[in-house]
């Protein structure tokens, strides 16, 4: 028998509960991309944090939602529901100051399996009042009487380290999995590709970043310097003009700011260029998603 503990841990939730940005506090590093949009993460991201004789596999999915039914939005939340099958616990992530129909939802979908659930109750940094949170929880053992209520914040760190040690506890007895200095099973292509698009989220408004999506064309290192070409591929023609913005502005804005995070990534001088082009309907599109990596070939 092996002293050793290892094992898939999921990140469940609704769109925007802060998935993404607890896995990069654990991780004590950005992996996963964030923004204050619902529907940021599409894929399914493993997060791998070695530390003494346990091996964590963070398991970072895509936002459980209702919503349209585009391939697209269908394709998400299969992802989503996936990841919840194949695990050894389920953390289930709440925003603590507001509960909805896409959290009961979650609960639906977990609250017959055996794996342990433990609640990340996210967010508390924005709560002032302890009565609100006593009723929120309270509320919530209601609904998952065996699970664990852990608040915490993601933003901050408050209560991160309590969560893994509960969730050391829970892991089941295992080998490592991966070598220890991994840190994803995600390529340095598609890490790019996500750090653009998440550059593109935060800055476009309303709905423009739901119909684009990033294909990384170049990646090469000549001379000590990566070389990164990427195609911004959106629907129509209005939406590549404001992609782009007056006399290119908002396309340079957008590829100073992940040429930044790159370089951090990849400690490494980088050039980036990006094209933005149009492909009409791609994310209704099952083979355009094949082809653009956004779905994998089954
Ligand atoms: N104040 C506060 N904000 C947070 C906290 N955790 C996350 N956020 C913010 O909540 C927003 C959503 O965070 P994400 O990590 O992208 O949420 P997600 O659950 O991964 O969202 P999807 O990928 O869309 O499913 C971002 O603006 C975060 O900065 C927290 O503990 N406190
Ligand atoms: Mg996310």
């Amino acid at each position: 028998m092996t002293n050793k503990r290892c094992g898939f841990i999921s990140l469940t939730g609704r769109p925007n509960v802060g998935k993404s940005t607890l896995l990069n506090q654990i991780l004590g590093q950005k992996l996963a991309i964030t923004s204050p949009k619902p529907q940021t993460t599409r894929h399914r991201i493993l997060g791998i944090k070695t530390k003494d004789n346990t091996q964590f596999l963070y398991v970072d999915t895509p936002g459980i939602h209702g919503g349209s039914k585009n391939a697209m939005n269908k394709m998400m939340n299969r992802t989503a529901s996936r990841a919840v099958a194949d695990v050894d616990i389920v953390i289930f992530v709440v925003d603590a100051t507001r509960w909805s129909q896409e959290d009961q939802m979650v609960v639906d979908k977990i609250c017959h399996d055996e794996f342990p659930v433990i609640i990340a109750l996210n967010k508390v940094d924005k709560i002032d009042k302890k009565d609100e949170l006593l009723a929120i929880i309270s509320k919530l053992h209601e609904k998952l009487p065996k699970a664990e209520i852990i608040p915490l914040s993601a933003k901050n760190g408050e209560g991160v380290e309590h969560l893994e040690a509960v969730v050391k506890e829970n892991l089941p007895e295992s080998d490592f999995f991966f070598p220890e200095e991994w840190v994803t099973d995600r390529s340095d292509k598609f890490l790019t590709s996500e750090l653009i698009r998440e550059k593109l989220m935060r800055s476009l408004e309303k709905e423009l970043p739901y119909h684009l999506t990033v294909e990384i064309e170049q990646f090469k290192t000549e001379k000590k310097v990566l070389h990164i070409g990427a195609i911004i591929w959106v629907e129509r023609d209005s939406q590549k003009a404001i992609v782009i913005g007056k006399k290119g502005e908002n396309l340079k804005k957008i590829g100073s700011q992940a040429r930044t995070d790159l370089e951090r990534m990849f400690n490494q001088k980088i050039f980036l260029q990006l094209w933005v082009k149009v492909k009409s309907g791609w994310s209704d599109d099952l083979r355009a998603l094949v082809k653009l990596g956004i779905k994998e070939d089954e």
